[in-house]
């Protein structure tokens, strides 16, 4: 009886629902919302239709729809020339926004923000989340909850972009642009060309370590080809380490950083 219920509910390869999802949607909703008035009726109201969207349903089944509603709820735009994109580089592109405070990432704005880290699915028939395991988006299924919540964010986020928008790429792997990323697959493909003009990249390898790839190599060169045919401007950046890219963006009139 042990090892039968157990094995239902180990059906997935992936990591189970964050415990206290509901409390920390909750508590994070109520940490970055800045009017104390709207907060209240805000807040719940964002839990229940992120609840909703994927209680009672099969997991390997979501759609852009079942997000619609929390998606109504939640605005994702941000000032023109303040969009940051990042690809394996999700620490240095958040350490980089909390020193330049009016810049952000997605996990800067507030669903964004709710979800970084967390991870949920519930189950057909069933109305609570299931903790013990979720779909893997690659040992299961692609169409997860969590995988397409963030292919709609990360796409609404790059066609709401506007002006000059940045992103930080890694120039300590092998190919520092890569079309399968989110980065190349959703959002590189959803910037708006009325709206954004330039896409100014930065390769930045890893303190100490040799950089792999760099402005001039072909992976970079594909993203050039792609953004240029999308009649966006494009730069790039490097010979950055982490450590004094960071350096750069606290003190940028540095001559050192020109
Ligand atoms: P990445 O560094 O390759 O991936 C970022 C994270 O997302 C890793 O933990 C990946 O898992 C995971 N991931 C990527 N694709 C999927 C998927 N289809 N289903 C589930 N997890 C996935 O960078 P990226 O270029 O793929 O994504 C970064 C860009 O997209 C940023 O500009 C963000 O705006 C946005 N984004 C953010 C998040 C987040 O905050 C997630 C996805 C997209 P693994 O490869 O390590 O298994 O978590």
């Amino acid at each position: 009886r042990m090892w039968r219920h157990s094995s239902e509910h180990m059906k997935w390869n992936g990591t189970g629902s964050t415990a206290h999802f509901q409390e920390i949607v909750l508590e994070r909703c109520y940490n970055y919302a800045v009017q104390p008035e709207l907060r209240d009726r805000d807040c719940q109201k964002i839990r229940e239709a992120f609840r909703n969207a994927f209680i009672s349903k099969d997991p390997c089944s979501a759609t852009e729809e079942d997000y619609h509603p929390l998606m109504k709820l939640v605005d994702l735009t941000v000032p023109c020339d303040k969009t940051v994109f990042w690809s394996k580089t999700k620490e240095l592109a958040h350490q980089y926004t909390k020193v330049r405070q009016e810049m952000f990432t997605l996990e800067d704005t507030l669903l964004g923000y709710i979800a970084d880290d967390l991870n949920w699915c519930g189950d057909a028939g069933s109305n609570e989340m299931n903790y013990q395991s979720c779909p893997h988006w690659k040992k299961d299924c692609s169409n997860n909850f969590v995988s397409v919540f963030w292919d709609l964010v990360s796409k609404r986020f790059a066609e709401n972009a506007c002006g000059v928008v940045q992103v930080v790429l890694n120039g300590s792997i092998s190919n520092a642009f890569d079309r399968k990323s989110t980065f190349g697959r959703v959002e590189v493909h959803n910037l708006n060309p009325t709206k954004v003009h330039t896409l100014q990249a930065w390769v930045i390898h890893d303190l100490g370590k040799f950089p792999s790839d760099s402005c001039s190599g072909s992976s970079i060169n594909d993203l050039r080809w792609i953004i240029m045919q999308r009649n966006i401007k494009f730069t790039c950046q490097d010979n950055y380490s982490s450590g004094k890219f960071l350096q750069c963006v606290k003190k940028p009139e540095d001559s050192s950083c020109r």
